[in-house]
């Protein structure tokens, strides 16, 4: 079998249109205009190449925006007091500070100091907190769009095997917890893998749906997937150069040999890392409405 691809940029296309209408709706009628800053540390290319994503879309969906770069060198206690700043300012909706963050700042004491109700990237205790009991406001960019990819390409989560490999803080954690929720689009039954698994073949093998987020080329090959599954491929590694000397993007599933065995499959680039751009939006709109009180 050859593999559908899930195009992880149309998808997220078509929930930035429905985005847009919200917020033409939410600004004409309520004068509400969803607000989000982004904060940038250091001069990391890739983090750079994301986040001017994530300005570049919320200015097509009428949002107020800020863009907020620190040098690499700013004081922890400097990026706590921008935090401070933006979470008591009545036109920022979201706060979202890119990781990674440079050594000598301690990232959980930055993700805690945001406002839970300002934190549209759902990294704080608070709000991870809330999804494990079913309660959670802000799910996480990367996991919410890859549930959004499996709702909207047909894929059905309930009594699935789910086989996540991974088991970061902002992917393989909070999608197992999102894919195994009593809901709507999840009722999973989720096996999370990672480095100390023995045999993760064997694990693999039995996945309906296969999340890899291991943060390694080819992780996944060929022979760890079982025939007709569904592959979410959530890595991002760049290597090599090609001719004109720019780094190929890849992601952590070997795409050639697996797609011969899957029945869909989402390609690195234009698969995953779309949505998490667009979820974000969703989240800050989300945030503009509870603000306003149009949402509990
Ligand atoms: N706070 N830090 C915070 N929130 C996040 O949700 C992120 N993440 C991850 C890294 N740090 C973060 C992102 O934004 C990863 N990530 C992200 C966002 C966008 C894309 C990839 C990762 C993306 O747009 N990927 C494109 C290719 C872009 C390119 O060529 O560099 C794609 O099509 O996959």
């Amino acid at each position: 079998m050859s593999a559908k691809i899930i195009s992880g940029k149309d998808v997220a296309a078509q929930i930035r249109e429905e985005l847009r209408a919200e917020v033409m709706d939410l600004t004409s009628k309520y004068n509400v205009k969803p607000g989000l800053v982004t904060i940038l540390v250091g001069e990391d290319p890739a983090s750079q190449s994301y986040v001017s994503g994530k300005q570049k879309t919320a200015k097509e969906l009428g949002f107020f925006s800020i863009q907020d770069t620190q040098s690499a060198d700013i004081s922890e206690d400097m990026l706590l007091s921008l935090i401070d700043k933006y979470n008591h300012d009545p036109k920022i909706h979201g706060i979202l500070v890119q990781l990674p963050l440079p050594k000598h700042i301690n990232e959980n004491k930055v993700l805690y100091a945001i406002d839970p109700d300002k934190d549209v990237d759902g990294f704080h205790p608070v709000n991870v907190g809330k999804l494990m009991i079913g309660e959670g406001r802000y799910f996480p960019c990367t996991p919410f769009g890859i549930q959004q990819l499996l709702i909207r390409s047909g894929v059905k989560t309930e009594g699935s095997e789910v086989v996540v490999v991974g088991r970061s803080n902002i992917v393989g954690k909070p999608i197992s917890m999102i894919l195994v929720q009593k809901a709507a689009g999840a009722n999973a039954t989720v096996t999370m893998c990672h480095t100390k698994t023995k045999d993760i073949k064997s694990h693999t093998l039995r996945a309906d749906i296969l999340i890899v987020a291991a943060g390694r080329p080819k992780a996944v090959t060929a022979d760890m997937v079982k025939e007709g599954a569904v592959v979410i491929d959530v890595g991002v590694n760049r290597i090599g150069m090609t001719p004109e000397g720019k780094a190929k993007l890849v992601g952590d599933v070997d795409f050639d040999a697996v797609k011969e065995k899957a029945s869909l499959i989402t390609p690195v680039p234009g698969g995953v890392g779309p949505m998490t751009i667009t979820m974000l939006m969703y989240n800050t709109v989300k945030a503009a409405k509870f603000a306003a009180g149009l949402e509990k």
